[in-house]
């Protein structure tokens, strides 16, 4: 009997069940539990339903989406009998072992029917009372009441505005933030003319510029890390604020628990003693948010001053392979004093980069730091492992520089046991060229004829009449240009794909500028902050509402998911929204989508590509098409899918029969195609490996020298010459105080008297939340209670114990959670998880949500950084109590 059934035979409620489920999740959460009130359709359905009446096995078991900026992708199923979701389940197409895993889901993907079906879903288009063409009342944006209008209506006002706006004020007056979760609307306002688009470091913080131009990899880090087998041949994996135990579901921690059990040991430097470092026995090396610069200066000094005749450092491949690295490998033209390892010495400004020096800026012992520099000397295996998170703080804008020379330094690069690597969530320990890839849509993107791009820390800003810098910088990777100063009139703000006024800095100044312009759009699946501060309201269904897809996550598998249910409500896929508001424009429909949703499927399917069985090498990745359609037999890839003519009948699409490795109806009925690899296979891969055996042969692609290049002017021109003040970097990595970072807490830092906001916040990734994501779904809320974390001294100096409500002020806002006093936190540092919705009360000023970017400014440095862990506050204990997120009302519009 499975384990449903048990319960629904023991009579056991959900409700019992979800409160012994969140009590096993509260133990990893460090967190506590708080009864809740059901949400969703289905929850109260089934309470007075009576359990004991369903039948939970039939149906058909479908493979659904999970489609979330969450880190993973995973495969999850839902079992549908008459249309309705009885239960949802994760990959059991095959047995689980290490080296074949399943692709599991995570808490939240298996939470999904939560958040499809949930009551506070947007169930109608909505126009804001007060808000009329002629007199938009903007102030009252954000707490006005809202009616229910038809669609045609809602397309008609859209159009009409946009029309007036761009007679009026030309295509620069819009600005359209529509990005990771859908970039369906660029094509609507690109054919309208143009717009003004957000762009910024967002995730990847200072591994968006810096690591090319050094020489380390492309934007992000990718290409560094071994392939996942290799982490069994590691000694010693040391982990810069890195947390996939949160962060990255599915395959990555069980790379590094197999490494644990296969005996290596692990340290982690991090302000947190988080859960992945907990799960490996990783020993703790404690900093402060935003100091890894200085902490890994240190730790190029303690390897020089500790190098015995090269027991140490690689001398030999700083000698062959490092520019700048020393005074005898400076490129020509330039001072030789300006070298990185005089630099760490003192040599010329007095001031040696030892581990004492390191140590008063970032907070770890210089003991720790002299023995760690011993414990990754260049004899032992070990793989230098980070994230983008230590780079999301101010001025680290060389910290990928500095982190790929210590790796250089030591010799971890290239060879098997040994890594100096960034890790993403969704790559996590296993990089290589993908396995296998879905192909392309079609749809050709149509460019913003605008070409116009404001950072993320200055795009409220812009809209309240401020300047920007235009850099050429986009998300999508638009080139580079040095700064023109620009102002822009914007009249109207249009929200798709994105929680901007939640998940963007200083949301008080987003608010202000929503309040000011004559229209605000958003087109969305719940009450998020950006539908709150609208004027109209456009209800977005989910993906499980759709037609289905493809996606890819770690290089081993593709996932091909289904239509689950018809759409909700009066819910619609954006590219109908993108086609209602079109036609009033008269922009047509074939001119936006060429191909309806089903034949984009197919055109995916059909171009999916799967590794030959020989393995890929780079000589061998090119595409396996060549220009007239048929297969290239030079390139290392073949086709995924065989498909018939009868086939392309049941679709219903326009297509040519062709010959894969499996029947496209094989990938239909299981969802998930995954490479069966074993340990020695032919699909290994070592980052660095031609480079380092002979690295004048085969350059680095990514620098001008073609070298790792610690000495990079390219990189030091591109972020100074970007023009943000606090810019000024230096071609070496070299100290720059963080803003808002340790030293800041201080009035007076050399002689220890701290300021106004003594305390530094992280704000990290939750294992509840996708960012803002599921931040309503009560069962998640009620199992991750998104709590403050600050550590036991601190607690007790203030008088704070676990469970009382504080408030985190900083210079921009107020914001009030429920405290978890612990010892895996630092001192003088507090943990705020990233995403919690915001619940603002203008009378006060007290956002009651716990909302992290309510806190920030728009304080920029470096390269428009996005600098999410450099923040300082004040913090109080106060006297009110706060009602469990979960047990709020939800966010339900009365029409
Ligand atoms: N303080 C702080 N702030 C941060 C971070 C941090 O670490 N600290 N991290 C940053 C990072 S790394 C990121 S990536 C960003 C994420 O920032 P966002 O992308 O703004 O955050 P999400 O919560 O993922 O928002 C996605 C929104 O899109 C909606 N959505 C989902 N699918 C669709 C769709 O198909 N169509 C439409 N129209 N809407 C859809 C969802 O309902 C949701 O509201 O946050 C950043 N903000
Ligand atoms: N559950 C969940 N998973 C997610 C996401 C989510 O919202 N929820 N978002 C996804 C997305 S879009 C992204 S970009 C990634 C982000 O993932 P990461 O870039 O890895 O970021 P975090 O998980 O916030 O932080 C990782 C670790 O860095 C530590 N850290 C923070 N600041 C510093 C610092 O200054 N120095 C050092 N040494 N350590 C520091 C944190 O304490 C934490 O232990 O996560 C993805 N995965
Ligand atoms: S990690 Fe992401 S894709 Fe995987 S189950 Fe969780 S929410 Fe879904
Ligand atoms: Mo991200």
């Amino acid at each position: 009997m499975s384990y449903l059934e048990r319960i629904q035979s023991s009579g056991i409620s959900r409700r019992g069940f979800v409160k012994a489920s969140a009590a096993a999740a509260a133990a990893l959460s460090v967190a506590g539990i708080a009864g809740c009130a059901p949400n969703s359709v289905e929850e109260t359905a089934e309470e007075t339903a009576g359990s004991e009446q369903r039948d939970l096995v039939s149906g058909e078991w479908k493979t659904a989406s999970c489609w979330h900026n969450c880190g993973g992708r995973c495969v999850n199923k839902a079992l549908v009998q008459d249309g309705v979701v009885i239960r949802q389940k994760t990959d059991d197409t095959h047995e689980d072992s290490p080296e074949y895993p399943q692709q599991r889901g995570c808490l939240r993907g298996r939470s999904q029917r939560k958040q499809v079906f949930a009551d506070d879903r947007l169930k109608y288009p909505m126009k804001r009372k007060n808000w009329s063409p002629d007199n938009p009342q903007g102030d009252l944006r954000g707490k006005d009441d809202w009616e229910r209008i038809s669609w045609d209506e809602a397309f008609q006002y859209v159009a009409d505005e946009m029309n007036k706006i761009k007679d009026q004020y030309g295509n620069r007056a819009f600005y359209l933030d529509s990005w990771t979760m859908n970039t369906e609307y660029r094509r609507l306002f690109g054919l309208f003319g143009g717009y003004i688009n957000g762009w910024g470091t967002c995730s990847f913080g200072n591994y968006s510029l810096s690591p090319q131009n050094c020489g380390f990899s492309a934007a992000g880090g990718f290409e560094t890390c071994n392939d996942r087998f290799d982490f069994e041949n590691c000694e010693k994996i040391v982990m810069l604020g890195v947390n996939p135990a949160w962060s990255a579901f599915g395959m990555p921690i069980n790379i590094l628990k197999t490494a644990h059990d296969a005996g290596a040991t692990f340290v982690g430097i991090d302000p947190v003693y988080n859960e992945t470092y907990s799960l490996l026995d990783a020993d703790w090396i404690p900093l402060y948010p935003g100091s890894d610069t200085a902490f890994l200066l240190g730790l190029a000094h303690s390897l020089i001053v500790q190098d015995d005749n090269g027991s140490l450092i690689d001398w030999d491949f700083l000698d062959k392979a490092v520019l700048g690295f020393d005074a005898d490998h400076m490129p020509e033209g330039v001072d030789e004093k300006d070298n990185f390892m005089d630099y760490v010495l003192g040599t010329y400004d007095g001031q040696p980069k030892d581990a004492e020096w390191a140590s008063r800026h970032c907070g770890a012992s210089a003991d720790r730091i002299m023995a760690l520099a011993k414990e990754i000397g260049k004899d032992n295996k070990v793989a230098l492992l980070t994230s983008w998170a230590p780079a999301r703080t101010n001025n680290s804008d060389n910290l990928p520089q500095l982190f790929m020379i210590i790796g250089a330094m030591t010799g971890h690069m290239g060879k098997s046991g040994h890594m100096t690597t960034c890790v993403d969530s969704q790559t996590f320990g296993n990089h290589g060229p993908s396995l296998v890839k879905p192909g392309g849509s079609g749809l050709e993107e149509i460019p913003n004829p605008e070409n116009d791009y404001v950072n993320d820390t200055q795009a409220w800003s812009m809209i309240l009449g401020e300047p920007y810098n235009y850099t050429g910088q986009s998300n999508d990777g638009i080139e580079w240009k040095p700064c023109e100063v620009r102002t822009a009139d914007i009249h109207m703000i249009f929200h798709g794909g994105g929680n901007r006024l939640q998940s963007r800095q200083a949301i008080l100044q987003g608010v202000e500028a929503h309040r000011k312009v004559d229209f605000v759009v958003t087109a969305t699946t719940f009450f998020t902050n950006d539908a709150k501060y609208s004027d109209i309201v456009l209800p977005v269904n989910t993906e499980w509402e759709r037609e289905g897809g493809m996606v890819t996550g770690n290089r081993e598998m593709v996932i091909m998911y289904q239509k689950i249910v018809d759409s909700l409500y009066e819910s619609k896929d954006d590219q109908d929204i993108v086609k209602g508001i079109g036609e009033k424009l008269g922009i047509s429909a074939e001119e936006l989508y060429p191909y309806d949703r089903k034949q984009q499927l197919f055109n995916m399917a059909a171009g999916t590509i799967v590794a030959k069985e020989t393995g890929v090498s780079s000589s061998g990745m090119a595409n396996p098409f060549t220009d007239d359609g048929s297969q290239n037999a030079d390139s290392d890839y073949e086709l995924l899918l065989t498909i018939t003519q009868e086939d392309i009948d049941r679709w219903g699409v326009e297509g040519q029969p062709q010959e894969g490795r499996i029947p496209i109806s094989q990938l239909e009925e299981t969802g998930v195609y995954q490479i069966e690899r074993s340990k020695g296979d032919n699909y290994g891969f070592i980052a660095f490996e031609d480079f380092v055996k002979d690295p004048e042969a085969n350059p680095r692609p990514y620098s001008e020298s073609g070298k790792l290049e610690a000495y990079s002017k390219a990189l030091a021109d591109k972020v100074n010459g970007m023009g943000y003040e606090n810019s000024d970097i230096k071609p070496i990595p070299t100290f720059i105080q963080p803003l808002n970072g340790h030293e800041d807490t201080y009035s007076d830092f050399e002689k220890g008297t701290k300021g106004d906001y003594p305390f530094q916040v992280v704000t990290m990734h939750y294992m509840g939340r996708s960012h803002t994501t599921f931040g309503n779904i009560a069962q998640l809320q009620e199992a991750f209670v998104s709590p403050v974390m600050i550590n036991t001294v601190d607690a007790n100096d203030l008088g704070i114990e676990s469970g009382d409500t504080v408030m985190l002020t900083s210079k921009y806002g107020k914001t009030l959670r429920t405290a978890v006093v612990t010892n895996r936190i630092i001192p003088e540092c507090i943990g705020l998880t990233h995403g919690s919705w915001s619940d603002y009360d203008e009378e006060n000023g007290i956002d009651y949500g716990g909302s992290d970017n309510i806190l920030f400014g728009n304080d920029v440095a470096g390269q428009g950084t996005s600098g999410f862990n450099t923040l300082i506050v004040k913090v109080e204990k106060i006297d009110t109590e706060l009602v469990p997120d979960c047990d709020k009302p939800r966010r339900i519009i009365e029409l």
